[in-house]
């Protein structure tokens, strides 16, 4: 049996890379993206679905191998967790800077005078309230896990969390409540195709820092923790179980170049929740138009002849 140079490089595993998708369009377009740059290399790769919350044993197990979008935002703790137990590896940072948080269209402003500022809505939640709510205002939250419900205690704000069980669905929400001038505070984040459509802003909670999520006595509630907003400029980081890189080498190392801006997120997620291109036709349209971006991430050893994504 003769192995080509090619062929060595690329590694012998025959087996199947299993990409996690979640339910949130930049990160399912990227790892369509990711998916055709290993078939194009040769090896098999697959996608399984999963909420954020499910992934992290998964990964931890080797059941998944590859995570391209983790939040610092709403990821932070697990990812901490499985990175000093030795179950995944950190690929690096995308250049995007990410924001999770609070978030109002910007005619809430004058029915809410003081946002951006939260302790305009210690006096305002009767405008978020529904029929159903019991006089508490609504923070819609999306199926991503958060301590939104302890921060509303330890703030002080008369609301309660209604989670929607899609992100899809946060826009929807969004739309009617727009048409009508509705007040309205959802979750949502940046990048993302909304500061395309909807003007709007986050809320301005205090300053996050590590230490209000670990100690009480930090922040304006000084007997309790989560008294603070999510991180401004957070990370977005790629992870893989531990043992890709032995696995699938040449898939590790363009995984570890892999490297998206804000902008680049916003384009492809427009694309797809604002044009109606299906993932994968986001995913084959970004590598047929950005090919100056990713030609730069695959190494020259782990390049086929055949590849079709380099004809042009
Ligand atoms: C993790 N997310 C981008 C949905 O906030």
């Amino acid at each position: 049996m003769s192995v080509s140079m090619s062929e060595f490089a690329i590694g012998s595993s025959n087996e199947r890379i299993k990409i996690v998708i979640n339910d949130w369009t930049s990160q399912i377009v990227m790892s369509n993206i990711a998916a055709i740059f290993f078939q194009e290399m040769g090896y098999k790769a697959s996608f399984v679905q999963l909420t954020t919350d499910a992934q992290w044993s998964m990964i931890s197990r080797g059941h998944i191998h590859l995570q391209l979008e983790v939040w610092e935002g709403t990821m932070a703790t697990q990812y901490q967790k499985l990175m000093d137990n030795n179950r995944i590896i950190d690929l690096g940072n995308h250049n995007a800077k990410t924001r999770e948080d609070w978030w109002y269209p910007d005619y809430v402003e004058e029915q809410c005078p003081g946002l951006p500022d939260w302790k305009a809505l210690l006096g305002c939640s009767e405008l978020f309230t529904n029929e159903k709510s019991n006089g508490k205002g609504i923070y819609l939250g999306g199926p991503w896990e958060k301590p939104d419900a302890k921060r509303i205690r330890v703030l002080g704000l008369n609301f309660n969390v209604e989670r929607v069980s899609h992100g899809d669905q946060l826009w929807i929400e969004l739309e009617q409540a727009y048409n009508k001038r509705k007040p309205i505070v959802l979750f949502n984040w940046t990048p993302n195709w909304i500061e395309y459509k909807y003007k709007g802003k986050f809320v301005e909670f205090p300053e996050y820092s590590t230490k209000c999520e670990t100690d009480p006595s930090w922040g304006i509630n000084p007997e309790a923790t989560y008294d603070c907003g999510n991180p401004k400029n957070g990370w977005l980081k790629k992870i893989a179980w531990i043992k890709f890189p032995n696995k699938w080498p040449c898939a590790y190392q363009v995984a570890n170049k892999m490297n998206f801006t804000n902008e680049l997120i916003a384009e492809l997620v427009y694309w797809v929740d604002g044009q109606y291109l299906t993932h994968l036709q986001a995913a084959q349209q970004w590598i047929k138009t950005k090919k100056h971006i990713w030609q730069q991430w695959i190494p020259p050893e782990c390049k086929r002849d055949s590849m079709s994504i380099y004809d042009e």
